[in-house]
């Protein structure tokens, strides 16, 4: 088969995925987004970027997953994924959002003439796309769309199948790093339950199984791969019950489940009953994000999200390090705006590590966390995970310790550096850390959120006509754009003890999201809705003015 692109072929392929008119699509927070009957053209437009994007990078296999994670059932998306499993390169993303808008074929066809051209692209070189899809219905039809896509370039294809957005960046890395020196694992899903169950076993062995835990695995991909990773670990060191576990009713994917939904409306999903002081924890849909959470004595319900996820395990870590003799391995924390204050007051007076804030999204973070020898990046919405530079690596590795301490830390640092995937946050591999470290200290979910009381929170959505409007900076913290809100929200927050807010576009839902926290519940749902009813009234608010609270 040749592997040249033929601008004929595209053409006529692309006359089956009409862009559909009055639609301006976007590359955003994690790739494309929106309800699934728009995004056929946008996912066969996809593959050709793929395709070039192979082509460029020396025909290492690039990764394309369709889910819209948390999104409802009637939304689709699509994300590509770098070789290393890292997320699309920025400056690629402009590109996506050209392709995914040119609004007939020939128009197309110079976009991509003009992408083969700026990036000095050798049109017959191979190319390579792994792709998979998550449980939604729509995503048939959309794999279709792609492989069109791919097909159109001549592109090799390899067909992942259904599966969780992590596992697609773990074989995306394992493809490119076969055979050589930083080969990541076997490009198989059970390459990928082996490796993570193998390296769970090394850390708890020996030590008392915790009790049972219950996971809401949101309806979607996440229930039947969490089923498989547990056939790969003994009984005798986990036991978890997945529920909320129906893939085949439509209309039940992260319907009042989830992560989003937990964390959101801060109480536990439908079908969970969770008897006081037991842990629990809640997927998303594409498996991607996870948080803990618990009722207490009283009733209270307690989450442990992102930012107690980091705090666990950036505590963890710092003291295998110390432990294992490797000290000069430094340690730091990436956080989004929407870390609640406690826990960046508890990690840098506390824990004494660096915390650096950065824009929502995972690229932003996993970019900021390659700064640091051992990188520890959380979103409180429950994505993240832990990065271990080459080079610490290599010296964890190496080293041989001199104590029983040291040598039993770096056992431990070793089975880490397996159990965590480095590629994206991932919430089988985070059910295993946290599980892991929770093991390891015997600790309950009392003793674990005892480190710091989170301020009280509260995230509210406002649909407005237009939210491309609102333009931030400093981390999402400051609007510029519509001129004259951020002075007004300021003049909210000043009322409220301990008060902070801030307003951004959403990436992937057509809203804008009000963040506020403030030292009373009362004072934060006051304040939220304040600020949510100030976004409404002056930034085009359509739909039911956020009055939920007021
Ligand atoms: C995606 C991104 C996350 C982000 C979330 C919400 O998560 O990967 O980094 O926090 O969207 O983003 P936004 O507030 O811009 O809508 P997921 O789990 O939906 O893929």
């Amino acid at each position: 088969m040749s592997t040249t692109i033929d601008y004929g072929k595209i053409k006529q392929f692309a006359a089956r995925y009409p862009k559909p008119n009055g639609v301006s699509f976007s590359y955003g927070t994690a790739g494309f987004r929106t309800k699934a009957e728009l995004l056929d053209s946008v996912i066969f437009r996809v593959g050709i970027l793929g395709a070039l994007r192979s082509k460029k990078l020396d025909s290492k296999t690039i990764g394309v997953m369709i889910t819209a994670s948390h999104n409802p059932e009637e939304d689709n998306g699509v994300k590509l994924v770098d070789p290393y499993g890292e997320m699309l390169e920025q400056k690629w993303e402009i590109y996506a959002t050209q392709l995914a808008n040119a609004h007939n074929a020939d128009v197309l066809v110079n976009v991509i003439k003009d992408i083969v051209t700026v990036n000095d692209i050798d049109p017959t070189k191979e190319s390579t796309v792994v792709y998979a899809r998550d449980t939604r219905p729509s995503g048939v039809r959309l794999v279709e769309a792609l492989e069109h896509g791919l097909k159109a370039v001549n592109a090799n294809l390899v067909n992942f199948g259904i599966k969780t957005t992590p596992q697609l960046h773990y074989v995306t890395r394992c493809y490119n790093t076969l055979g050589t020196e930083a080969s990541y694992g076997e490009p198989t899903e059970e390459g990928y339950y082996k490796k993570l169950a193998i390296a769970y076993r090394k850390i708890v062995e020996g030590l008392p199984r915790l009790p049972k835990i219950k996971v809401d695995a949101a309806n979607g991909v996440g229930a039947p791969k969490l089923r498989e990773l547990a056939k790969f670990i003994d009984e005798d060191i986990l036991d978890v019950e997945v529920i909320n576990d129906d893939i085949d009713t439509r209309g039940k994917l992260n319907f009042q489940c989830g992560a989003d939904f937990v964390k959101t409306q801060q109480r536990v999903p439908l079908g969970l009953v969770l008897p006081a002081e037991q842990r629990a924890a809640s997927l998303d849909g594409d498996a991607d994000r996870i948080v803990y959470y618990y009722n207490d004595s009283d009733g209270t319900f307690k989450l442990l999200d992102g930012d107690k996820i980091a705090s666990l395990a950036a505590g963890f870590i710092m003291e295998l390090i110390k432990a294992s003799g490797l000290e000069e391995i430094n340690v730091g924390v990436v956080q989004t705006a929407y870390a609640n204050g406690s826990s960046t007051n508890y990690l840098t007076k506390v824990l004494g590590v660096p915390v650096s804030c950065v824009s929502t999204g995972v690229k932003h973070l996993h970019h900021e966390a390659e700064k640091y020898d051992v990188g520890v990046y959380f979103e409180a919405n429950g994505h993240g995970t832990v990065l271990f530079s080459p080079s610490s690596q290599a010296r964890i590795r190496k080293a041989e310790g001199k104590t029983p301490e040291n040598i039993s830390a770096l056992e431990k640092l070793r089975a880490l550096i397996d159990l965590i995937n480095q590629t994206v946050g991932d919430a089988l591999s985070d059910l295993l850390l946290v599980e892991a470290i929770l093991t390891y200290r015997r600790w309950t979910p009392k003793q674990w959120d005892q480190a710091y009381t989170d301020l009280p929170n509260r995230l509210v959505k406002v649909v407005v006509s237009n939210r491309h409007i609102f333009k931030t900076t400093d981390a999402e913290r400051k609007l510029l754009e519509p001129k004259g809100l951020q002075e007004k929200i300021d003049l909210l927050v000043q009322q409220y003890k301990d008060g902070r807010s801030f307003v951004r576009p959403s990436g992937t839902e057509d809203v804008v999201r009000v963040y506020a926290e403030a030292a009373t519940r009362h004072g934060c749902d006051e304040l939220a809705f304040k600020v949510a009813g100030l976004v409404y009234d002056e930034a085009g608010g359509i739909g039911g003015r956020p009055t939920e609270f007021l």
